[in-house]
């Protein structure tokens, strides 16, 4: 069985943002059976993790004799293996995988920016007048997202692991009110959010902050 490791403690108190959230869910829509290894921050900078993880983070994937890093090819990875996340036909398939590829490094990179200022740099003289500018960056992204969304329930076609990897990247903005503005990009976070499997997952990973926190 697959093995993946993922916070002991995630700082976002079971909310399902940190990144061991999409490879669950990608589990979870393709019905394959998970371990799962807790890891300390500590931990996470050690050799015996460094040697799966050369930049000390979570997740990581391990099956038989394959080890991996960095959720873009973890989610690949379990989609070419499984049913369930590529369409069949090869045209399609590549624009599922080009949607990934959007997600982490098209809407990603200024959707994380935003919340790293938002989280750490509250107190510095110069935040008022960055935080507008970051905003911004992101309605870009978001405005062009919901044109080309234009009111169907999926990025292209049937659900994908283009919309996994997007959905989980846009909840991030949870939390900044941004989505309210996009109601068409809300509704289709909330599509994601519904799914059976996106439920077992997010069940999955607030178990272990509950356990943790012994609340
Ligand atoms: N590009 C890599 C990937 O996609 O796999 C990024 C992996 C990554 O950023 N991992 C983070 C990590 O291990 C956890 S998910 N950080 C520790 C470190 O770098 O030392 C990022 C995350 C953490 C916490 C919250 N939160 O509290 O809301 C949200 C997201």
């Amino acid at each position: 069985m697959p093995i993946i490791t993922a916070f002991e403690s995630s700082p976002d108190r079971g909310r399902g943002q940190a990144r061991d959230m999409r490879v669950r869910w990608a589990f979870e829509e393709v019905g394959q059976t998970y371990d799962v290894r807790l890891i300390s921050f500590k931990a996470m900078k050690e050799p015996a993790h460094l040697a799966l993880h050369p930049f000390g983070q979570i997740p990581t994937f391990e099956d038989g004799d394959l080890t991996l890093f960095e959720t873009g090819a973890i989610v690949l990875h379990i989609a070419e293996r499984h049913d369930g996340l590529l369409p069949k036909d090869a045209n399609a398939r590549a624009r599922a995988i080009a949607w990934m590829f959007a997600a982490l490094n098209t809407l990603e990179p200024p959707i994380v920016e935003l919340g790293m200022a938002m989280l750490f740099e509250r107190d510095k003289s110069w935040y008022e007048e960055r935080l507008p500018v970051l905003k911004d960056r992101v309605r870009v992204r978001l405005g062009e997202l919901s044109r080309r969304l234009g009111g169907v329930d999926w990025l292209d076609g049937a659900f994908s692991a283009g919309d996994l990897m997007m959905v989980t990247v846009l909840r991030r903005l949870n939390a900044t009110g941004l989505l309210d503005e996009y109601p068409d990009i809300a509704a289709y976070v909330a599509r994601g959010e519904a799914r059976p499997a996106f439920r077992r997952a997010f069940d999955a990973q607030l178990a272990v902050f509950t356990a943790a926190s012994g609340s």
